[in-house]
């Protein structure tokens, strides 16, 4: 059973004040609004509800953290979880690319989202999520080049893939690939980019994005049992 199940709802920010002081790793969701972000998360954290999947777009202009670790099965969904088990956080950030949206509402968007991937050290991992019939638009690589100097990884997800045929599928794919190859520094490296196909609709590739996303941030490895109390030592005899 994949850990992303555990997913719960966190807290929700506004400002980056507000962040979570939090120390655990995290892994962010970024896409352009209507991209499929919503369900892909519903989908891999296997809830219906747990990101709002709607077909008016562009309403959410906060970041929504959601928790693995540190809840248990018999415990409410209202109840605290144990912050001691807490493995790591899912923030959800607000889609972009939304046209409606006024010039104040994108400058927010932008100094929020902006400071949020530049500067949080939490932040292990983004998952870029585009629709794989129209990837990288101006939006997408504005997130991309804000967080390719971390150095950290990138992982995209080519959504709504059952829009393609399967040929057009692999095309895509080996073009988005070649794509984020062509990222490279000052000395000629590449930077840590991978992409995928993705479809909510015929389930496509959930074993794949679960399995990179519990890598990223550290999932995939079980936790150090915590530290025995000392036994007594046996008396000599
Ligand atoms: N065909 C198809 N449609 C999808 C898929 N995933 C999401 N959608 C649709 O795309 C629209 C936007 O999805 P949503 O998850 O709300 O996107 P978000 O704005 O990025 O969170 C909705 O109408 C979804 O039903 C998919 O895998 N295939
Ligand atoms: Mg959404």
């Amino acid at each position: 059973m994949s850990k992303l199940w555990q997913a719960r709802f966190f807290t929700t920010v506004n400002h980056l004040r507000d962040l979570p002081r939090t120390t655990v790793p995290e892994i962010a969701f970024a896409g352009r609004s209507n991209a499929g972000k919503s369900t892909a998360i519903n989908i891999l954290c296997n809830q219906k509800g747990l990101a709002f999947a709607s077909k008016t777009p562009g309403r959410t202009q906060h970041i929504n953290f959601f928790s693995i670790g540190g809840a248990h099965v018999a415990m409410h969904r209202h109840d605290p979880i144990n912050m001691d088990e807490l493995r790591c956080l899912i923030a959800d950030l607000p889609g972009y690319g939304y046209a409606e949206v006024s010039g104040d509402a994108k400058l927010h968007w932008q100094r929020l989202l902006g400071d949020y991937v530049q500067r949080r050290d939490q932040l292990a991992a983004l998952v870029l999520m585009m629709d794989a019939r129209r990837p990288f638009t101006d939006l997408d690589i504005q997130m991309l080049e804000w967080f390719a100097p971390t150095g950290k990884p990138i992982h995209c997800i080519l959504t709504k893939s059952d829009k393609l045929t399967r040929s057009e599928a692999t095309t895509t794919l080996r073009q988005a690939q070649a794509k984020l190859d062509s990222y490279v520094d000052e000395e000629g490296e590449g930077f840590p980019f991978t992409v995928q196909l993705f479809s909510a609709l015929k389930r496509v590739g959930i074993d794949e994005a679960t399995a990179k996303i519990e890598e990223l941030v550290g999932l995939n490895i079980d936790p150090p049992a915590p530290e025995p109390e000392s036994a007594p030592e046996p008396d000599p005899e």
